[in-house]
């Protein structure tokens, strides 16, 4: 449970006096007080958390959890952390650190750093690319934290060893050998399988209008380059896509999941290119730009518009969307894995194992649907 915070003083001070820089925790070099490193009062050794409240004395049986989160780029990405913050809380039996990485892989890496260095119980990561993350991961590993990947996936690079931790001969070969062991285990969408039904749906919606043979012009708002969401939606609307040579992708451009840019990317479309029939848009918030740019350049979109919207999450704002008839089409990407996370803590706990990999049931939404219904019971 809850480990001895007075050792973090005693590291903090002995990693400052001999100089190796640590992210953050080096703003303390010279002169510790409250504050220097997120999460720690180094005054009276119980840290604060975001709330301000003081961490748990060692006496205390609260689970300490650390949580990288990305940032608050979308609806679905708020969802994501009240999940998280309404469910571990001193009532449920935990004690969260929150870190909001303002989506800078950078700001994560410092994050878990930092719960490392604060001896907390379990690291939640939720991973803003899949890419390098081999080092501080191994950190983690030789600290003994388990880490729970949430949402986005990682991928261990083989080439790419741990430099700063401690090495031995058998934790190298055991690294390259067995990558996966860099985590506890994943939890999230399959977003691949996100893609290929969004491709589906479109063949089945334009076969059911007669429009199968017709050349279709399709753009695509992609999501964050590298992240796990941005190359399973791609590629799996792509396998969809390949198998039919009457569909053309105009383009692809990079709405980096926000509401802002998805707008002005597709401001751009729509001035390149006078014929779109469908814009894929790889979140409700990069769609709720590209509905306004539509607008604003005097064309329709939805059921009874000229240019067919897929988008995913469906949060509520876009099942209100569809139902005003600007979106076709919306693949659900569940946000609340907080209670998920929160079972598998219980079983680490119990010293149980758990599964590796752990997909979310997902469902999609179109306007044919009942949706004043179905926005009566939609909890995000
Ligand atoms: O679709 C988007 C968010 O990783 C699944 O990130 C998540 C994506 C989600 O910004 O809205």
């Amino acid at each position: 449970m809850y480990r001895k915070y007075i050792g973090i003083l005693v590291i903090v001070v002995l990693i400052c006096l001999i100089g190796i820089g640590v992210s953050e925790g080096c703003t303390a070099k010279n002169k510790l007080k409250d504050g220097d490193i997120p999460g720690i009062d180094t005054r009276n050794h119980s840290g604060k958390d975001a709330s301000g409240e003081g961490m748990p004395g060692e006496d205390d049986d609260y689970i300490v959890v650390g949580f990288s989160q990305i940032g608050s780029e979308s609806d679905w990405r708020n969802a994501s952390t009240e999940s998280f913050k309404n469910l571990f809380t001193p009532e449920n039996g935990y004690y969260l650190l929150y870190e909001d990485a303002q989506q800078k892989q950078e700001n994560q890496l410092k994050a878990v750093r930092n719960f490392i260095l604060q001896e907390v119980d379990y690291i939640i990561l939720d991973p803003i690319v899949e890419t390098g993350w081999d080092t501080v991961l191994m950190e983690a590993k030789d600290a003994g934290i388990p880490v729970i990947l949430v949402d986005r996936q990682i991928v261990v690079e083989d080439k790419a060893l741990p430099e700063t931790a401690v090495v031995g001969e058998d934790k190298e070969k055991d690294a390259v050998s067995e990558d996966n062991n860099l985590y506890t285990c994943w939890v999230g969408s399959d977003f691949a399988e996100e893609g290929r039904q969004a491709g589906k749906w479109l063949e089945d919606y334009l076969a059911e209008r007669g429009r199968q043979d017709e050349e279709i012009q399709i753009v695509t708002l992609q999501g964050t380059p590298d992240s796990s969401a941005q190359i399973g939606r791609t590629n799996g609307f792509r396998e969809i896509f390949d198998a039919h040579d009457n569909w053309n992708m105009l383009d692809y451009g990079n709405g980096e999941f926000t509401q802002a840019k998805g707008q002005e990317v597709m401001e751009g479309f729509l001035s390149d290119y006078k014929d779109i029939d469908v814009v894929i848009s790889e979140n409700d918030n990069m769609t709720f730009g590209a509905v306004e740019a539509i607008g604003a350049a005097g064309r329709s979109c939805g059921p009874e518009g000229d240019i067919i919207i897929i988008s995913f999450d469906a949060v509520r704002a876009a099942l209100e969307f569809m139902k005003d008839g600007r979106i076709n089409a919306d693949f659900e990407c569940n946000p609340l894995l907080g209670p998920m996370v929160s079972e598998i803590i219980g079983k680490l706990e119990a010293g149980e194992s758990v599964e590796k990999i752990q997909h979310v049931e997902e469902q999609y939404f179109d306007a044919s649907m009942d949706l004043d219904k179905i926005l009566k019971e939609r909890v995000y």
